[in-house]
Order: structure tokens, then sequence, then C-alpha cells
């Protein structure tokens, strides 16, 4: 008999094929990144590191691992790199670990204006409890404020400052934070799992020369399996020759256990693949199709915060039209056949359960093959779906109705006729594009 978990895979993959995908932190991996990911692998324990591991056999997991480490180290050009970490959160705990003792401060973008939770969101996050945090915001063009973390850093003297982010559509000016960083005694530790393959293919500025530490996960645009790596640059092992070791530690014994072998192996494909030229060009049209995406979407009169992006991703601000949209915007794109996440925007009104932004990328959609006008067309079908959710009904007042508002919302947009003639649209575009191609679209 076959498991119905190998059906319910089909219709994912179903799903996935005649949606579009919009999500900026997501993307489909290469057939090769995929086999290795479901080989024999798995099978193998090996807690500790090449060389010096708890358990026997894993003279091949060696070669792997190593293999994995020097692809890194030799694609960012970097002195040391840890490919173990689970995933992005875990990673950035570990890199804290290492840096901080309980109770130091750490200085990190707010979350409505596109920071991260593991970079020192208060009260309710393992980064923003076991530490004192302080947060940063951007000013009124939706950029960084530099002066407003100058003068944090200043006053609160931070082991740590986080130059990273997961909703901001803006290059990152690494050399600002470092002089701030330089200035206080801090670490820098430059978070850049959005922004990793950007790096690489030359489409966004290096942290490298400036960051202590860096962190990404290795499933966005770097485009390989979910999970992370931690460099340490030449900077950093300068500062303190012990680096490598202490994020190594504090990796295993002081968070993980066994690595994911398979996640490792499909790392070094992914790194490789990173080196071709074709990679390069992906990087390029993710940028192109970003930009001509918030092109079509200004246009089309939908705001974006800042204005724009430089980046692969965007954040479409609907408060003037009503507060708290998004979460309604969301569940009407996927009833329309492209599915994004509802975000905060930096005025934010709302919360992030209810907030009034979407956050969309291209990274995905670029792996398929689309181009730029493609990007057209899917403005064209958000603009439609926006308009049809902003002359719709509202979420109520009443926080108890909420949740069941958005469940009839749901039910309600699935069966809604302009939302399934947009749905059959975009699954006519969509079908035409397999989820990975190599192959270079104008
Ligand atoms: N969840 C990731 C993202 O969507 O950006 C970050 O952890």
């Amino acid at each position: 008999m076959t498991d119905r978990i190998f059906s319910l895979i089909d219709q994912e993959k179903q799903r996935q094929t005649e949606m579009v995908g919009l999500i900026p932190s997501e993307n489909n991996t290469s057939p090769e990144v995929s086999r290795v990911l479901s080989s024999c692998l798995s099978n193998k324990y090996s807690e500790g590191y090449a060389g010096r591991r708890y358990y026997e056999g894993n003279e091949i997991i060696d070669e792997i691992e190593s293999l994995a480490v020097e692809r890194v180290k030799s694609l960012f050009g970097v002195a040391y790199a840890n490919v173990q970490p689970y995933s992005g959160s875990p990673a950035n705990l570990a890199i804290y670990f290492a840096l901080m003792d309980p109770g130091d401060t750490i200085l990190g973008l707010k979350l409505a204006h596109g920071g991260h939770l593991t970079h020192g969101h208060p009260k309710v996050t393992a980064s923003g409890t076991f530490y004192t945090s302080v947060q940063y915001g951007v000013d009124e063009s939706a950029r960084i404020d530099f002066d407003e973390v100058r003068s944090l850093a200043r006053k609160h003297k931070p082991k740590v400052i986080v130059a990273g982010n997961t909703a901001y559509p803006f290059e990152l000016d690494f050399k600002t934070f470092r002089d701030i960083a330089d200035e206080v005694g801090a670490w820098l530790v430059a978070d850049i799992s959005h922004v990793t393959g950007l790096v690489i293919g030359g489409q966004h500025s290096s942290p490298v020369p400036h960051a202590d530490v860096i962190m990404s996960t290795t499933h966005k645009t770097f485009r390989g399996p979910r999970g992370a790596m931690i460099l340490v640059t030449e900077r950093g092992v300068k500062k303190d020759s012990k680096l490598p070791q202490k994020i190594d530690s504090a990796i295993i014994p002081g968070l993980q256990g066994g690595p994911h072998n398979a996640t490792t192996a499909a790392i070094a494909i992914a790194a490789e693949e990173a080196t071709k030229p074709e990679y390069k060009q992906y990087t390029k049209r993710i940028r192109a199709n970003a930009t001509a995406l918030a092109e079509s979407l200004l246009s089309a009169g939908i705001q974006l915060v800042g204005g724009g992006t430089q980046t692969h991703l965007m954040v479409l601000d609907f408060s003037s039209i009503r507060p708290e949209l998004g979460s309604q915007i969301a569940i009407a794109l996927n009833a329309a056949g492209i599915y994004a996440n509802k975000n905060t925007v930096p005025t934010e009104q709302g919360s992030p359960f209810y907030p009034s932004g979407v956050r969309i990328g291209t990274p995905l959609v670029t792996t398929r093959g689309m181009g730029v006008v493609q990007m057209h067309q899917i403005a064209d079908w958000i603009a439609r779906v926006v308009e049809w959710v902003a002359t719709g009904s509202t979420l109520p007042e009443e926080k108890q109705q909420r949740a069941s508002f958005l469940n009839d919302y749901r039910a309600h947009t699935a069966a809604d006729t302009t939302l399934q003639a947009v749905r059959q649209e975009v699954k006519e575009v969509a079908t035409q594009f397999p989820l990975f191609s190599w192959e270079e679209i104008g």
C-alpha cells in the first residue's frame, strides 16, 4: 500500500507547479541538491568535526564535510566556515553564544522595520531574553537610520551589532556598520541570509571585508538545502584567533547534536553550482525581475515601502487603503494562485498577525525561468486582487471575531469567480515554467 504521504507530496508538487511563489525566502533547489538530500547520508551520526568525531564510521562523512567547508570558504573568501547549523535561527543563537555572556547587549533591527526575530526581538525570543536587547529602526525613507544606530551604540555599548534583516528592500551599508562597531568595540555580525546569492553574484555589496562573523541560511537566494552556515572573516580571526574554535564549540557541544549530513553534502553541491557563470546570470535576473516587478506595481498604484527595491524583495504597503489589510490580501492572492506572506510595514498600526503589508520577491520565479514579461503579468494579477480585496469586506474590530473572520474569508476567496479567473490565468503561465531551470530567459 502506498503511504498517503506520497500522494500529499504529489499534491504539493502540483501546487508549486501551478502557482506563482513570491515568498522571497523560498526557492527551488536543483535536481542534484534534491538527490543528495534524499541519500543514505542522513542515516549517519557524526557529532564532532572532521577527524575528531564521537562515533566510528565517519571516514566518508569527514571527506564530505571538509569538501563543503572548503567550497564555502573559497566561494566567499573567508578564513573559516561551519556548515553544521540546522538553520538560521540556531546559527544566530550559536554566534551569540560564542560572542556574548548572558545579559550582554545586542543591537539589531526592529522586527516591524524589516528585522528578524533572532536579532534581539524583545520578550518573546531567546535572543531578546538571554541578552539585553536594543533595537534600531529605519527613517522616513525606510532606510536604516544610521544616526540612531550610532547613538544607541554609543549609549548602550553593545557587545554585538547585527547588520541583517528579513524584510528590508535596500542594500546594506556594511562599511558604516563597521565604523560604528569599531567606535564602540562591538563585534559586527552580518546576517545575509536573504541576499547571499546576490552577494556571490556581485549584485549586492559584500560583508566579507567588514564583518567579523557572517551567517547565512542556505535555502534562500543561495538555492541550496534548508540549513545554514557560519563564516568567520580574516578580520574576525585577526581580532580573535580563537573565534573559529568558539563558533565550533557553540554549535557542538553548545547547542546541537549530530549534523544533518545529507544537508552538508547538499550545501557542497549548491556551493559548487554557485561558482558557475549561469548562477551569476541567475542573480542578475533576480535583480532585473525585482526591478521590473516593482516598477509595474508602482505604475498600477500600489505603494511600496521606501518606494522600491535594491534587492530581490519588496514590501507592498496597503496602510493608506486600510491598516491591517495585509492578512486579507495574502489570503486573496493565494486563492488567485499567487502565494506571498503578510508582513508589517515600518509605520505599522496593526500587528505581525494583522499587518498592513505583504512581502514579495523574485528568487523562486527567476529559478523557474520567468523574466520581465512575466513580472509585468504578475503585477497586473496582484493589482486585480488588491482591487477586489480593497472594495470588499473588512476585518472586524473585535479581536475574538478576527480568527473566524480570516477562516471564513479564506473560504470566501476560494469560492470567488473573479479570483478563480485570475487563478486560471496564473496556472496557464506557471505551468509553462518548470520548477528548476538553468535556462536564460530574456
Ligand atoms: N522565515 C524567513 C523569511 O521568510 O525571511 C526568515 O527566517
